[in-house]
């Protein structure tokens, strides 16, 4: 028979764990199994072997309790055959939490899906086998262990012994033996149909483990158990106070406070009949400090007196405070990238400001540069201007000075040649003597133009003859 086990959509159950409800609406069987044992055995390790999920594992040699909460992670090895959900489980005797707090968490999540239909298929109790002794905490531990399952439960537990990597020789056989035959240790759970197995930390070990609690044919429906927490509350509406793990708890609380009030009444007695003034106000520190712890136990005595509907209320009330911490945080992380984000635009708006104001600086510059590179040249083209037009003008002038010297030497030389002619005239014609206007002014043209004639080719060698172009 295959019973659904799907819970309805509640946050409550999702939040607590990594498994979704399509994942659970699936048609394959559903196999729950609770990982349980004390801090430190081995738990979250054996988890982290049979999923991809990160587990939250403590550092080997830690001192601190590290899973404070009941978590969920599905094995995704047997899938299709089987959905495989394992339940990590906080141990008693926490580091950080009481007890009762322990109980209470185990307990909210054990009624919670025993309500919503949810069935164990069996319980893997780890143990380090590395242990040399069952220590006080170690059977505190087992025995509220054994008043959560109460006897029908039990039938479906196996022992698995981690750390045997630790043991040396024969130490580890010996203590697995003594473990199993001691009534107070496992021999009351064996008797009764539990079994021990070992564990060698690795994914084949772990899933060889598990395979205990999925059958090989898929026709054939898991096995449930009912763990004697869930009915006692569920079905029979106990308090937790009054269930056997509750009464356990409590009976051991109350041991322990009338150990405390006796070692009060001591204390005040020494006070009494100490004479020393300083050790009595030490004794008197120390008393304070024991009527401190008294009131602790008595808080959480009280703290049992609680039913299994606040139980899940406070549960529930605690994970939404938790989820609204987280969305404050998200919120703040949100606004605080936002602020970074706006003075980061803030800066490059700046840069990009003070880069504009760089160019528009530099263009300035040049333009200014290229203005005065301007001034320069047109000075340069005017003073250039003025030479040429100052050669231009001395040319002129020596042009025309050269004229006028050609001038005087032409007037100079007519005068000559006419002296010259005007004696050679009047030497050869002694008696013949023309001397008409006519003649004269004929001989003087004539002359005129030979004398420049010859000036032009006599006075500048290196100017070209206007006459005859030589
Ligand atoms: N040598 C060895 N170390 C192991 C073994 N199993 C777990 N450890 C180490 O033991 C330390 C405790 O393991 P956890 O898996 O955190 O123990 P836990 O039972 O979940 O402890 P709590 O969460 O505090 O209840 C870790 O550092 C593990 O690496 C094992 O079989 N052998
Ligand atoms: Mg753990």
């Amino acid at each position: 028979m295959r019973k659904s086990t799907s819970p309805d959509a509640d946050p409550f159950f999702l939040l607590n764990g990594q498994v979704s409800n399509e994942t659970l609406d699936a048609k394959e069987p559903n196999i729950f199994i609770a990982i349980m044992g004390m801090t430190g055995a081995g738990k979250s390790t054996f988890i982290s072997h049979c999923t991809d999920v990160k587990v939250a594992i403590s550092d080997p040699g830690a001192l601190q309790s590290c899973t404070q909460e009941v978590h969920m992670y599905r094995c995704t090895y047997f899938s299709p055959r089987a959905n495989v959900y394992l339940v990590d489980t906080p141990g008693f005797d926490d580091t950080d939490r009481k007890d009762t707090d322990i109980l209470k968490e185990i307990a909210t999540w054990l009624t919670k899906t025993y309500k919503q239909n949810i069935r164990l298929s069996g319980i893997l109790y780890l143990h380090r086998i590395s242990d040399n002794r069952m220590g006080g905490c170690a059977h505190r531990n087992l025995v509220m262990f054994k008043k959560l399952c109460g006897p029908e439960g039990v039938k479906n537990v196996i022992f698995l012994t981690t750390f045997w990597e630790k043991v040396e020789g024969s130490d580890g056989d010996t203590r697995e033996q003594t473990l199993k035959t001691t009534e107070k240790f496992w021999g009351y759970f064996v008797e009764k149909g539990a079994r021990v197995q070992r564990h060698w930390n690795n994914h084949d070990s772990a899933i060889a483990a598990i395979q205990n609690f999925v059958p090989l044919d898929t026709t054939e429906p898991p096995q449930h158990v009912k763990l004697a927490i869930q009915t006692e509350m569920v079905d029979s509406h106990k308090d937790l106070d009054q269930t056997s793990a509750g009464l356990e708890l409590q009976g051991e609380l109350q041991k322990e406070r009338e150990k405390m009030l006796q070692e009060l009444e001591e204390r005040a007695k020494e006070i009494h009949e100490e004479k020393d003034q300083e050790l009595r106000e030490i004794l008197r520190k120390d008393q304070e400090n024991q009527a401190k712890e008294l009131q602790r136990r008595d808080t959480e005595i009280q703290e049992l007196k609680i039913s299994m509907e606040r139980m899940h209320e406070k549960k529930i009330q605690q994970l939404e405070e938790r989820l609204a911490d987280q969305q404050n945080q998200t919120r703040m992380h949100h606004e605080e990238m936002a602020r970074a984000i706006q003075s980061h635009r803030k800066e490059v708006q700046q840069l990009q400001g003070q880069q504009a104001e760089q160019l528009a600086d530099q263009q300035n510059q040049n333009r200014i540069h290229l203005e005065e590179v301007e001034r320069i040249l047109q000075s340069y083209r005017e003073n250039v201007q003025q030479i040429q037009d100052q050669k231009a003008s001395q040319i002129e002038q020596m042009s025309q000075e050269i004229r006028d010297m050609k001038d005087k030497k032409i007037e100079q030389r007519q005068m000559d040649y006419r002296m010259v002619e005007y004696k050679a005239d009047n030497e050869e014609d002694e008696g013949a003597s023309d001397t008409s206007s006519e003649t004269w002014s004929n001989k003087n043209a004539q002359m005129t133009a030979r004398i420049l004639n010859d000036w032009n080719h006599h006075v500048d060698p290196r100017l070209t003859c206007l006459t005859c172009g030589e």
